[in-house]
């Protein structure tokens, strides 16, 4: 092959990859992930800081099946909606519940600090985990997470600006393995079946 040829072949391999890698995502936003393609891919090891300002990592919630969800607390609607599912699914679990570690991750660790997540977490369920960090931390377990989030528009200039993000619930057993997804608008029935599941 020529070097031109070569190039070529190159971009057109390139391209395929994102072509493909888009429409895994856009299918997940509908479907949730494909779990016998992703399961291995999911989540991965983190070090951030809980609402009380302590250090953690994905090991301390080790031992217990774990619900990440990722947003924000200025986050007009789907934050709420998710952190309220979360509770809901928590209570109907009755006594299991001591056994299911909800954890709320910040896409927007600016302005969601240690002190504001604790008071955010603990109005929406006592019992829930608050982790923020620095920008390249919260970088690093979104994308271990497959989680995509973008602010808009300048925070230096907006300090009400909103940040866009995919409201998936992860369910981890109690290895930290994934095993699977429900959503804020899912019904309390199966994302209850989807955690039995993982205990
Ligand atoms: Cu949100």
């Amino acid at each position: 092959m020529t070097r031109r040829l070569r190039l070529a072949v190159a971009i057109a391999a390139a391209l395929t990859g994102i072509a493909i890698g888009f429409a895994l995502q856009n299918w997940m936003f509908d479907n949730g992930p494909p779990t016998s393609v992703i399961s291995a891919q999911v989540g991965g090891p983190f070090r951030l800081r809980d609402h009380e300002g302590r250090e953690v990592t994905e090991a301390d919630y080790r031992g217990k099946v774990q619900l990440y969800f990722f947003g924000y607390t200025n986050c007009p609607d789907i934050c709420p909606m998710g952190l309220a599912r979360i509770a809901e699914v928590m209570d109907a679990l009755g006594a299991d519940a001591a056994k299911v570690k909800p954890i709320f991750i910040s896409v927007d660790p600016q302005r969601d600090t240690p002190a504001v997540m604790k008071s955010y977490v603990e109005h929406f369920y006592p019992g829930m985990a608050g982790l923020t960090g620095t920008a390249e931390q919260i970088a690093a377990v979104a994308k271990a997470f497959r989680v995509y989030y973008k602010v808009h528009g300048d925070p230096a200039t907006n300090p009400n600006y909103l940040v866009d993000h995919s409201g998936f619930i992860y369910v981890m057993n109690r290895d930290g393995g994934f095993v699977g997804t429900f959503s804020p608008e899912s019904a309390n029935d199966a994302a209850v079946k989807l955690i039995r599941r993982a205990l």
